[in-house]
């Protein structure tokens, strides 16, 4: 966290971080913070108390607690955006079996308490997990990036009229081992320019995220918009995405 993005806001004072060791709220010879499952099972759960101790040392009023776990409502970029908004995220990072789930239980009264999952696979702990939201989250703080259009035209970002993955991407040279870059992008035609990244867009998304193009809302699509979609093989209902 003190490289590069989040290193460079955090020395502008956009953003601080702090990190705990749980094992500093354990007062045993061995500093346990696991134990055996109720109900049996493999493997160990996370004990309650010494999650107890430093989230009553480590939290305020305003601080939301987002807990990672596999089983957690899906992180996006609408829940980046709306974490970003908050002034003080508590991350309780998770290892084993995950943590007594009577400590999320125990803060939901006092503070938003969000357990959220990164994705369908399963990590060994919660700590990458966390860094992942870190990263999703600080770019969306004012500052964080320079150039403020790169947040907005994120193919991700919330309010964008459709959701759809970005098309490729080129730079110099015109030619490299055998592969030149499209005629289009070398144009100057701006129009022309846009209307096949879109495109490209399109077609990106049809082949690897048909789930994207089902929720795409028609209002946003024009007559070569339809046309395009027609003209793809969509795993998905067309009529439902192309209306
Ligand atoms: C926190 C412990 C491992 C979880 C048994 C061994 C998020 N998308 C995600 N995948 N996995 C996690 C994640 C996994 C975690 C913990 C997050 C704490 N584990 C456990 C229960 C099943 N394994 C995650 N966010």
């Amino acid at each position: 966290m003190s490289a590069s993005l989040l290193g460079k806001a955090s020395d502008k004072g956009l953003l601080s971080f702090g990190v705990h060791d749980l094992r500093d709220w354990t007062y045993d010879r061995h500093r346990t913070v696991d134990d055996t499952p109720y109900g049996g099972g493999p493997g160990m759960v996370m004990k309650p108390s010494p999650w107890g101790e430093a989230l009553d040392d480590v939290l305020t009023p305003s601080a939301r607690l987002v807990v990672p776990t596999p089983s957690g409502r899906p992180f996006t970029q609408a829940v980046a955006a709306e974490m970003a908004a908050g002034d003080h995220l508590v991350f309780a990072c998770g290892r084993y079996e995950g943590i007594d789930s009577r400590v999320m239980r125990h803060y939901a009264p006092l503070v938003r308490v969000d357990e959220v999952s990164i994705g369908d696979y399963v990590l060994a702990g919660g700590e990458v997990a966390v860094l992942v939201m870190i990263e999703a989250i600080s770019r969306l703080v004012p500052g964080v990036l320079g150039n403020f259009e790169s947040v907005t035209d994120d193919s991700f970002a919330p309010g964008r009229m459709e959701t759809l993955v970005e098309g490729p991407v080129f730079t110099k040279p015109r030619d490299w081992r055998g592969q030149a870059v499209p005629d289009v992008l070398m144009s100057g035609h701006h129009g022309r320019i846009a209307r096949w990244r879109r495109d490209e867009a399109f077609r990106r998304t049809a082949a690897l995220r048909p789930d994207l193009l089902a929720r795409l809302d028609p209002a946003g699509l024009d007559k070569h918009d339809r046309k395009l979609l027609e003209s793809l093989d969509l795993a998905v209902d067309p009529g439902r995405v192309a209306k």
